[in-house]
Formats: structure tokens, sequence, C-alpha cells
């Protein structure tokens, strides 16, 4: 049966609004699901992938890093894992004549959700210095364009090879292998826009950049809190162990700007019970202001110290360092002020605190509401405090649980993708494979861009991902694209990132997750990390979208031996023969990948060694948990403004548009929309209904606008904004980053609405 074309663009964005759900899944879902999935992808293909989702025979779904469960049900998957992998085996196809129909300045016009509806592209694509629009290219072809260009450069560090988090662990393997090899650690990742404040956080007071749980001690926790994460659109699998926790006694705190469907109530759609009745989640809710979570986390923990007998002194002892001073900090922390920077009231305060006493056993659960603001790392920092006060860390049921987003994000940076990689890394990288690799560290997302602008990068590679689309300040970085000398995006679909090119561009089709992978030496499969550190194989089942498909690892080996030649003595070829010889490698190189092909043939896999978690050990300088103890920062708000967070709508995975449906949060048919609460959005003087600009006010003076935003009434918390991403990136100041971890603080943009001429 044949898929549905797309829908023509310009897409329409006219919303309708209704109230919003309170509860998340169940059977609206279920159809929903069925219904974008036989769109793509036809009813006997549907069948044939979704079965296989997650399986442990099956494929990883591309969608969350969020781990599966041991005992597996006939459908291991979710709505959005669903849409994901149909967006992915979709039937639509993407050919050479598509491109000779759209040249790249009417590729430049479209919506992404346009762009990515056309389907699967099938040929490497290459557009030539002048000309308007792509032409086929062949493989040989392509890869001896990119080892020109990059044997061009002045330096190794002028180029730069970014990363998505859904390529595999061999392909992330290769990939910093060759840019080492090559001479530069220029190896952002998606990463540096998304986890990047939890990682420098956590490696600084636990000594490992992960979480600390598994699904197993969330199912024990006594007291979950879940901290700027919306699971019922992100994650909805974790809807399940939040489910199973309840059942067995746990109590759930969401710190939220938002009430969010999933959170209140979900109703389960693998159980008969859940589908109709549905269970409440959060026992309590706090309404917290952006950006308000530091100054909260700091209250709770002035409260633990001063109730009798909360602390748990042994562990505090034994196991953590720093404890005075930021004992001392935290008896500072004042009521008044905590209160204005929240906006919670104080008896929920005193609520959350009683159900925090009551628990022997806590975890804190986070994703981009924690980490994508200015004070993030300091913010994640005092959750660790609150959980080392108690002694949850390193004990069942306990624990620091940052959500991961893509599917294989935390295995690409166990791989080596990290634009600062530890020394020991690269001593073991150089010892097995007989380089140099520079010691300097490289750009990261940010950086890179600012590279771009300045020219101090020329040449522009990306695996997976849509770059421009995903990044802050929209106008400056597609100007700073612009600039390249040559721009080359490995992807399985058209993005924005094809229409904003440098002076020569390459699209080079890859296979995804459900595809099938076959190569010289037979059918390979490749391996991924969840978000709780276990590794396991992915194999897909599918046909390839079309025959001139290479794998990622075969795009980096045959980049390799084009650009460094003989001289390289790693066997690049064996490599792409056998994904098994790369995995040897890894098991040498990687700490805790010791027998990695033996272990990752087991059903399920194997999980990664943490030491905070397995035996309360801690690899910081201190060689102790540290306590930190940095001062109260929260956003102030000049009159007149609100606080912008840019998020996700149910229907979209990132830059990825799959519809124009918000359902949880009663939105349809359109995607500019800005949530405001109705108090507010009276004292500013504007109508549920009415359409306004998006002015973002930042320190350089610039005004960054968004046009024509349709303003809805919204229960979020005062003072507090919402719209989507990526529309609203151009509103995202290039510098506006966190500290530390310099992760664009996409959670806290201060915009003024101004009535729209467009209205
Ligand atoms: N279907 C689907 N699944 C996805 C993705 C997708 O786009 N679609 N993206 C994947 C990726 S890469 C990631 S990183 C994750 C993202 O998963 P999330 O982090 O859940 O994604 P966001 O939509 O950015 O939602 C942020 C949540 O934090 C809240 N929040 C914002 N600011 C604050 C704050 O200051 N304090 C508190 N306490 N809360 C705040 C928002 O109201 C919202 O509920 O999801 C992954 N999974
Ligand atoms: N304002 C704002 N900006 C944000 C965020 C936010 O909350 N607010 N969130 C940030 C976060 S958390 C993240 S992770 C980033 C995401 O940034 P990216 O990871 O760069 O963006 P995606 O939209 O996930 O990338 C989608 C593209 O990946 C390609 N693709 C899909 N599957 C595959 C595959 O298997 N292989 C290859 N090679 N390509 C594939 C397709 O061509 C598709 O168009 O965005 C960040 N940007
Ligand atoms: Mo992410």
């Amino acid at each position: 049966m044949a898929a549905k074309p797309p829908a023509g663009d310009p897409v329409q964005d006219a919303p309708q609004v209704a109230a919003p759900q309170h509860a998340a899944a169940g059977l609206p879902a279920i159809g929903h699901t069925l219904k974008m999935a036989q769109q793509q992808m036809g009813v006997r293909r549907t069948a044939q992938t979704l079965l296989k989702v997650n399986q442990k025979d099956g494929f990883d779904c591309p969608g969350c890093a969020w781990p599966e469960e041991d005992k597996r049900h006939t459908a291991e998957f979710c709505e959005n894992g669903a849409k994901a992998v149909a967006e992915e085996a979709t039937l639509r196809r993407v050919t050479p004549d598509f491109f000779a129909a759209h040249p790249v300045a009417d590729l430049a016009t479209r919506s992404g959700y346009w762009l990515g509806q056309q389907g699967r592209i099938t040929q490497p694509m290459y557009l030539a210095e002048g000309a308007d629009r792509y032409d086929a290219v062949t493989w040989e072809r392509a890869f001896e364009i990119m080892a020109e260009e990059l044997k061009a450069l002045d330096s190794p560090d002028e180029a730069v090879f970014y990363t998505s988090g859904r390529t595999s662990n061999e392909a992330a393997f290769l990939l910093q292998l060759f840019a080492r090899e090559f001479g530069t650690n220029n190896l952002p990742d998606c990463s540096n826009m998304c986890h990047e404040s939890s990682g420098s956080a956590l490696t600084q007071t636990i000594g490992i950049g992960k979480g600390s749980v598994s699904l197993e001690d969330l199912h024990q926790a006594d007291l979950i809190i879940v901290a700027g994460q919306n699971p019922g659109t992100n994650h909805p699998r974790m809807l399940t162990a939040l489910e199973k926790a309840k059942a067995a006694g746990a109590k759930i705190i969401s710190v939220n700007p938002l009430p969010e469907a999933g959170l209140e109530r979900f109703k389960n759609p693998q159980t008969p019970q859940g589908m109709i009745k549905g269970a409440a989640l959060t026992d309590l809710f706090l309404q917290i202001r952006l950006g308000g979570d530091q100054a909260l986390f700091r209250l709770l923990n002035k409260l633990i110290l001063e109730a009798d007998g909360a602390v748990d002194e042994e562990f505090v002892r034994d196991h953590t360092h720093g404890y005075e001073e930021f004992a001392a900090a935290a008896r500072d922390a004042d009521w008044d002020e905590t209160l204005a920077a929240t906006g919670l009231e104080r008896t929920k305060i005193e609520q959350a605190l009683a159900m925090v006493l009551a628990s022997k056993r806590t975890i804190v659960c986070w994703a981009m509401g924690l980490t994508q603001h200015k004070h993030a790392v300091p913010t994640i920092r005092e959750v660790v405090n609150f959980l080392l006060l108690r002694g949850n860390i390193g004990r069942p049921g306990a624990g620091v649980c940052p959500v991961r987003g893509h599917s294989n994000v935390q295995g690409d940076r166990t791989m080596g993708i990290f634009e600062r990689p530890a020394p020991a890394f690269l001593d073991a990288l150089d010892k097995e494979f007989g380089i140099t690799s520079p010691r300097h560290h490289g750009f990261d997302v940010v950086r890179s861009i600012q590279a771009l602008r300045d020219g101090e990068a020329k040449v522009f590679f990306a695996m997976g991902g849509n770059f421009v689309g995903a990044t802050p300040d929209t106008d400056v970085t597609e100007a700073a694209m612009r600039k390249a000398r040559l721009t080359v995006h490995v992807s399985t679909k058209p993005n924005r990132s094809h229409a904003v090119t440098g002076a020569r561009a390459l699209i080079l089709p890859t296979l995804g997750r459900t595809d099938k992978d076959v190569q010289a030496g037979g059918k390979q499969f490749v391996t991924v990390e969840d978000s709780m550190g276990m590794v396991h194989a992915s194999r897909g089942n599918l046909t390839p979208a079309s025959p001139h498909l290479l794998s990622e690892p075969a795009i980096v080996a045959r980049l390799a031996r084009a650009v460094l030649g003989p001289a390289s003595t790693t066997p690049w070829e064996d490599f792409e023969k056998d994904y098994g010889t790369i995995r040897d490698r890894i098991s040498r190189v990687v700490p805790g990948f010791e027998d990695f092909n033996a272990r990752v043939a087991r059903p399920g896999g194997f999980t990664l060694p943490h030491a905070p978690r397995d035996e309360r050990r801690f690899n910081t300088p201190t060689g102790k948990a540290n306590f930190t103890a940095a001062p109260v920062e929260y956003p102030k708000l000049p009159e007149g403004r609100l606080l912008l967070q840019t998020l996700r709508s149910h229907d979209q995975y990132n830059t990825t548009i799959y519809g124009l449906d918000d359902r949880y949060r009663g939105i349809k048919g359109g995607r500019r929309v800005v949530l405001v609460n109705p108090d507010d959005a009276r004292e500013l003087g504007l109508a549920d209904g009415a359409y306004t600009d998006l002015v973002s006010e930042w320190k350089d003076g610039v005004e960054r606008r968004a046009p024509g935003f349709r303003v809805v009434h919204y229960p979020t918390a005062r003072g507090c904004a919402a719209a989507y991403y990526p529309e609203t990136n151009v509103l995202v100041p290039l510098d506006a980053t966190a500290d530390t971890s310099n992760t664009p603080a996409s959670k806290s943009v201060v915009v003024r609405l101004e009535q729209s001429p467009t209205a």
C-alpha cells in the first residue's frame, strides 16, 4: 500500500485552541500512532517495524534514550517512538529529481515541516560553487571533494565535525578517531545544547557525568522528584516506570512552570486497567518560575540541615568533601528570596519538605528545564547537594537521573565525541592506533558558530542532526554557515541545514536505525547506550530507502581513507567490512567495554560501571563526592517583560516536525503560539487569540524578533511564557549561554510582546 503524499507548502499555521488535557496516553494515543504510522509507511511496513522496536532482537527506538524494561511487551514503544520510527521508515522518497525541481533558494523558503515530510534522501547530492541547485554526485567524487577542502586548510582546527545523538557507538568512535588522526578536537555535538550542564555539574561533584540510577532503582524509590521535564511527550515510556514506582508506594513531586498532562495522570496503553482508569502520578505540583530551581533546592537544603537527624552524617563524614562551606551557605538561604525566585507559596515548600524527610530513598530526575539556563550548572550542583545530604547516592532506590534526549547521545560521548577529551582517553587512543592526538581543546557548538562567523573555521561536517535548525540565534548562525568553504551533512531526510550552505555543499544519505546494514563481512549490527548506562545491540530489518545509501561507519571509513591516504595505518577498510573489528578496538580504548563483542552478543546487553552507584567511589580530585556552595541566582525581569522558555510540542522531534498539533496542551493546527499566564496577559493588554511579535532583549542591544504568534491564555507560572523551538531559536542570543557548560540558555529569554502588524 502506498503512503499518502505530503501536505503542500506554505504550511498553513492557524492554531486552534482548546482546554489542555490532564492525562497522557491511553486509547486516543494508540489510534493517533497507527494513523501517523500508516500514512508514512503503509499497513505492512507499519506492522513489520513497530513489532521490532526495542525488542532484544530488534532495533533501538530512534526516539528517546529512556531504557527498556527487562521483561519486554510485544509493543515496547510509545506513541512518540512510533512517530520517530514512521518518519524514518517512511515510503516517501527524495530523489535527484526533487533537487532539480527545487533550487536551494526555493528550499530556503520552505518550512522545516515541509522539508522533513518529503521523505528519505536516495542519493548523494552536490551543490557546486556558484550553482543554484544540488545535483547527483557519485560517492567517489563526494569523498574527493571533502578531501580537497580538508587538505587545503591551513590547520586541521579549521574543520568542525558535529555529531547529533542518533549516531551509533561504532560510527561515533570512528568519527572521533578520524578527527584526531586528522589533527583536531573540534567535535561539538548536540549534547552541548542539551545535557552538557548535567555533565559539567556531575563530573565536578560525583566524578562521572552520567546518571546513577537504574530502572530498578526507580521502581524502589520512596520519592521521585521530576524537575524541568515533560516525560508525557518526550520520554513517554518513563511514565510506565513512574506508574510502577507509585504502585509500590512512591510519592512524586513535579517541579515545572507548566502543568504537564503526562505528569498529572497517565493511562498506560499496555495494561487494560491503565487504559481505562489511569493513574494519578503527581502527589505535589510545585509550579515554579523559570530558573527558580536553584533557590528551591537551596532552601530545602537549609530546612534539611535544620531538621532533627535529617542529615546522613555517616555518609557525609565518610564520602563527601566541602560540607562545612556548603552548610554555611545553605543556612543563609532566605525564605523571602526563595518565594520571590520560585513564585511558590510557603505551604507548598513545607509540604515538599515533609515528603523529602519521610523518604529514605529519593531520586531526582531532570531534563532541559534545568540544563538550559545561565545558572544551570550551579542549579544541578544544588540538586546533588540535596541528594548527598541524606546519603541518596550509591544505594538502591536513590540517586541522580538526568534523562537524556537523543537515543545514543550518552553513548556518543562515551565513545569520545567531546571537544574537551580527558587526557587518559587520548593516551589510550594514541597507544591503540599509534597516532598523536592533539591535546588542546576544540570547539563546542557555540564556539563553532563563532569560529565560522569569524572565518576561523572553513569546513563544516555534520554526522546527522540539523545544525542551523537546532542552534541559537538563527540569523547569526545562518550567516556564519554561509561563510564556510564546504558544508557536509550526513542525513536521512531533508532539513533546513541543506538550504543554508557554504560555497560548496554535500548531502550524504545514510542508513537509519530501522534499515538493514549489509557490508562485505555480512549483516552488521550497531550498539547504543541508554540514559542509564546500558549498552545493547540494535539491528535494523528494513530494505534501505535506496541501494545508494552508505552506513555511517562506511562514510567515516571512506572519508578517512580519502583524506589521510596511505599514511594512515588504521585499518579503515576492515572497519567498514566488519563492525566487530571496531568493537574490538573500543574494548581496548574505552573503560568498561572489556570483552565488548562477547558481552553485547547477550540479549539485553550489559551495564557500564558507575563508581558512585556501584561502590560509592568518587573519582574527583578530592576522592570524595563534593558539596558545592555557589551563590543563588535567578532571572530578574524588567517591567512589562516576560521570561520565555522555548520547548517541544507533542508533534515534533527536535527540529523534525511530525504535525501541527500539541494535543495535551490543547493546541491544534499551528505552532506559532505563545503561552502566557492569563493574569500577565491581562496586565499586558493581550487578549487570548491576539497576534503578537516576540522581541528578545539582550545586553548587546540587538533586537531579535519572531513575528506573528497567537497568544494563548495558559496556566503557566506568573511572569513566564512558553513557545516552541525551533521557530523561537531566532530569539536566543548566541552568547546567552550557561556558565561553565556554554549551553544556550534556551529556557530563559527575556522578551517583550508587541502587537503584531500582521494580525
Ligand atoms: N517526542 C519527542 N521526544 C523527545 C524529543 C522531542 O523533541 N520529541 N527530544 C529529545 C531530546 S534531544 C531531549 S533533550 C529531551 C527533552 O525533554 P524535555 O526536557 O522534557 O523537553 P522540553 O520540551 O524542552 O521541556 C522542558 C520541560 O521543562 C519545563 N521547564 C522549563 N524551564 C524550567 C525551569 O526553569 N524549571 C523547571 N523546574 N522546569 C522548567 C518545561 O515546562 C517543560 O515541561 O526529549 C527527547 N525526546
Ligand atoms: N531553542 C531551543 N533550541 C534547542 C533546544 C531547545 O530546547 N530550545 N534543544 C536542544 C537539544 S536538547 C538538542 S539535543 C538539539 C538537537 O539538535 P540536532 O540533533 O542537531 O537536531 P535534530 O532535529 O534532532 O536532527 C534532525 C535531523 O537528523 C537527521 N537524522 C535523523 N536520523 C538520522 C540518522 O540515523 N543518521 C543521520 N546521519 N542523520 C539522521 C535528519 O536528516 C533530521 O533532519 O537542539 C537543541 N536546540
Ligand atoms: Mo537533547
